[in-house]
């Protein structure tokens, strides 16, 4: 299996294209692979599970890496603190900062090269065909998984990557899309447009009602002058709680706007998420691991009806909570922005225009990360805690039987690989 391993290895590495679109993580073991012999030691030691948990320890007893080791890394290359290194043992290697560190300190610290070695025989680890986390759809086991998206797309521009990264799965079907947070109206055009322009208008959107809460809706101009289909006549809390009715156990409900849709349908049908496959959100921010975060703070979805996401969180049912923790470590940078751009697909222009009339520069893939939990749940390293709000809408860790599986630990490179393959090797159309 090493051999295959460093097969698979090579492979990935003579592919120049797609390195391109990989993060810091890929671009280390591009450093690397200039020198053959030393790529063929490291790989060729590797566990031979494949099991990122496993390869973990296992990496770090082989090289005798420990955290220390790699702050000095850190402090040597200049980059980083080593203060702002989580203190978990389920330490994020594959955080932006420290891949980004470690190309630098590889580059000018012929000393940190073995340390890198180490970290990147984590990474090849968690993306060899090997390892537990292939992608979902690639085995007989997996169903293709039928999900509602309440979203509150055309504000901050994650919503539409999310929305895009479902159409692009065919592991997931996109069973209809539920609109939150004042003009719902104008969100649900904006979703309109999107399916219809991927010929995927069939797609019922149903629009929540109107809120008095804030939020611009930044990119409604794309899509003002649309017509051409609109949103279905139930609400968005009446088509959540009629669907799992209608098919109980069967759908994933996967929550990335402010919660006022799911607070409603819980009033409409307090069982409703009972009867739902999986409940997951986009939402909260709970300091985990340990200085990860800067501060615990009030997340936007949580703290904008807070009423809502107190009923969510004691609803009785285990939410897949993805929060500011792990999402904020994910962004879209200018190279992978432009790979999209020049795609020229219906479902990539739709981004592009969208993107140019959001008011930022480097999107935060908040959304797409709750998106790619539902693809490959190893996405993320997971902790099961209890969550409550509080008043001021922060979502603390606290006492009691865990009602959260939190993601707190992403896999920044594994995400983006497969964010950047769904876009890219797409091609929906209108029929
Ligand atoms: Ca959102």
């Amino acid at each position: 299996m090493p051999r295959q391993l460093l097969t698979a290895l090579l492979l990935f590495l003579v592919a120049e294209e797609l390195i391109q679109w990989l993060d810091p993580a890929f671009g280390l073991a591009a450093v690397l692979a200039d020198d053959d012999a030393t790529a063929a030691r490291t790989y060729g030691r590797l566990p031979q599970d494949g099991l990122l948990q496993a390869a973990q320890p296992a990496a770090l007893e082989h090289r005798r890496l420990g955290q220390g080791q790699v702050s000095d890394c850190l402090s040597a290359a200049g980059l980083g603190s080593p203060a702002s290194l989580p203190a978990s043992a389920h330490w994020p290697f594959i955080g932006r900062e420290v891949e980004a560190a470690l190309v630098h300190g590889l580059a000018s610290h012929p000393t940190a090269r073995e340390k890198g070695n180490a970290l990147l025989a984590v990474n090849v680890a968690a993306i060899s065909p090997a390892g537990a986390s292939a992608p979902a759809g690639q085995g007989e086991e997996h169903m293709r998984q039928r999900i509602i998206l309440d979203t509150d797309i055309g504000t901050d521009i994650d919503d539409a990557y999310a929305l895009a990264l479902i159409l692009a799965s065919p592991e997931l079907e996109l069973v209809g899309v539920t609109i939150a947070n004042n003009r719902t109206d104008q969100r649900a055009k904006l979703a309109l447009k999107m399916l219809y322009e991927t010929g995927l208008e069939r797609v019922p959107v149903a629009v929540g009602r109107v809120t008095e809460t804030g939020g611009s809706v930044n990119q409604y101009p794309w899509a003002e002058d649309f017509v051409a289909t609109q949103p279905i006549a139930q609400s968005a809390a009446e088509f959540l709680v009629d669907q799992v009715n209608q098919h109980p156990g069967e759908i994933t409900i996967l929550a990335v706007g402010p919660f006022t849709n799911i607070g409603d349908a819980l009033a409409l049908d307090p069982q409703f998420l009972q009867k739902a496959r999986s409940f997951c959100i986009m939402g909260g921010c709970v300091g985990w691991p340990e200085g990860a975060t800067p501060e615990i703070r009030p997340e936007y979805n949580i703290v904008t009806d807070i009423p809502a996401s107190q009923a969510m969180f004691r609803a009785g049912v285990p939410v897949l909570m993805v929060p500011l923790d792990a999402t904020m470590q994910v962004q879209l940078q200018a190279d992978f922005r432009a790979r999209l751009q020049t795609r020229g697909t219906p479902l990539t222009d739709a981004l592009t225009r969208m993107l140019a009339l959001w008011p930022h520069d480097t999107p935060t893939l908040h959304d797409p990360l709750a998106v790619g939990m539902l693809l490959d749940p190893a996405l993320c390293g997971v902790a099961e805690m209890h969550i409550e709000v509080d008043q001021e809408g922060i979502t603390r860790p606290s006492a009691g039987e865990p009602n959260c599986r939190v993601a707190v630990t992403p896999r920044v490179g594994a995400f983006l690989q497969l964010f950047m393959e769904r876009l890219l090797t797409q091609d929906l159309k209108r029929n």
